[in-house]
């Protein structure tokens, strides 16, 4: 037996979600799917589920696409080279490819597993773990899966406390004292709470841990029943919870961070906590710690030149302040404040950015006022242009989120210049 099989985490496989769309990030997922989505600088979102699962020792991974997944196969064929074949180490694309019937796609999360049972049955583990590829977090699974054999559990379900009116976007539980989930209901109109704290309810965090063998009988059983939606909060789930044993793992026992710091998790599913997340990591001290180097998040990185600042005239002063810039950047004759620029953005002179998040390859013009804005990859920002001043105005050409941020693509600045 290998060396590796003594962790846990050496017997287990990673099953990474990153189907869905994640439509409420707008036009920001046109294109790509919300894993595939920048965050932070330098990485995409998928790149924190599989950071942990490489950090946690697991060296089996396989990722379920389906809804545009160019960008992000790209992004794990050049990025995630970390695996020794000869280790029996891999990082497994699997894309919806109509395996068992010509007419169906994925039907549901747990549809994306089944479909592919028997390459996992080839990759003889004895666990796994199910991820969602869509969340910013850094958590040690070796002690997730730990738990869960300990405990003897069908399924462990990594679960947080979230504020109870944010609790409907969540599968939702209800425990007993020891941690067994007794109730689990999946987006809930009027979610429960938890017992001491009538604003508070215990959310799913759609993380899972199975024995494989037992997983492979539930999947098997869940693909002939008519009446499932294949999805493990809708479906697998409820019914564990109400005919076995299912057990809540809590985040704040695996999450990585320093000890004073809260334990840091976010769905940056719409714009306004995109933009939020992002724009958090220049703070003084950012709740979430990207500069760690015992837990490093981990990317395809481009070859770059460090950023460049130009500020050759009292009138041309090109400086960032709070503010994270990526390799290849040229700030020539523009202040930018409280703004994170990610690789090979190109800005220039009398131009001002606030509170800017801005993709790759971007390019601002001269004069110009930007406040408040995600400006997507590639996006020519015209001479002159004003955001952030009047919400009436950007929106007439501009997505406007409703905490107001402004949201900017190529397609939208084609159309205002067509007038
Ligand atoms: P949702 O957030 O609604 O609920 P869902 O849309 O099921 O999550 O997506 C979960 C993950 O699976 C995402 O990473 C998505 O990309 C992926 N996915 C969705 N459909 C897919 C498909 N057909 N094929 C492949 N991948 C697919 C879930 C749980 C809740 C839990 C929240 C936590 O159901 O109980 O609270 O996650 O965010
Ligand atoms: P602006 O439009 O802000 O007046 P420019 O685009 O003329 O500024 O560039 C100003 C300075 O930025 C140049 O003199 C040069 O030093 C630097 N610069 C611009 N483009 C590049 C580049 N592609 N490579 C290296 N330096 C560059």
């Amino acid at each position: 037996m290998p060396y590796s099989r003594n962790r846990l985490s050496g017997r287990t496989v990673a099953f990474v979600l990153a189907g869905g769309r994640g439509s409420r990030l707008k036009e920001l997922t046109n294109g790509r799917v919300k894993p595939a989505v920048y965050f932070g600088g330098k990485n995409r979102i998928v790149d924190f589920a599989l950071s942990n699962a490489l950090n946690s020792g697991i060296r089996k991974m396989a990722i379920a696409t389906q809804y545009k997944a160019h960008s992000l196969i790209r992004h794990i064929q050049r990025g995630w080279t970390f695996f020794r074949a000869e280790r029996n180490e891999f990082l497994d694309i699997l894309p919806a490819s109509q395996r068992y019937e010509e007419s169906t796609w994925y039907r549901g999360t747990a549809d994306a597993v089944a479909q592919n049972i028997d390459i996992i049955d080839s990759y003889d583990v004895d666990y796994i773990l199910i991820l969602a590829g869509d969340h910013i977090y850094k958590m040690d699974y070796e002690i997730m899966i730990r738990q869960h054999v300990e405990t003897g559990a069908d399924v462990t379900v990594g679960c947080l406390t979230v504020d109870r009116k944010e609790a409907t976007a969540f599968g939702v539980m209800g425990v007993d004292a020891t941690d067994r989930i007794t109730s689990f209901l999946e987006k809930p109109a009027d979610p429960p709470t938890i017992p001491d704290n009538p604003n508070k309810s215990l959310a799913s965090m759609g993380i899972y841990v199975f024995n494989w063998k037992f997983l492979r009988e539930r999947l098997l059983a869940d693909m002939e029943d008519p009446n499932s939606s294949h999805d493990f909060g809708n479906d697998l789930i409820p019914e564990i919870v109400s005919k076995g044993k299912a057990q809540a793992h809590r985040f704040t026992e695996s999450c990585v961070r320093h000890p004073e710091a809260p334990a840091y998790w976010r769905d940056v599913g719409t714009i306004d906590a995109y933009w939020k997340a992002n724009i958090d990591l220049t703070d003084f001290t950012p709740e979430l710690d990207l500069w760690d180097r015992d837990w490093p998040i981990w990317t395809y990185s481009e070859n770059t030149p460090p950023a460049k600042f130009i500020h050759d005239r009292p009138d041309r002063r090109g400086s960032a302040v709070s503010s994270m810039v990526s390799g290849g950047c040229i700030i020539s004759g523009t202040e930018i404040r409280e703004s994170l620029l990610f690789t090979h953005v190109k800005t220039n002179s009398y131009s001002s950015l606030e509170g800017a998040v801005v993709l790759p390859n971007a390019y601002i013009a001269r004069h110009c006022q930007l406040k408040n804005v995600v400006i997507d990859r590639g996006v020519h920002i015209p001479e002159g242009l004003v955001v952030g001043q009047d919400p009436e105005v950007d929106a007439r050409w501009f997505s406007v989120s409703p905490g107001g941020i402004t949201l900017i693509t190529q397609d939208m600045i084609d159309a205002r210049a067509r007038g």
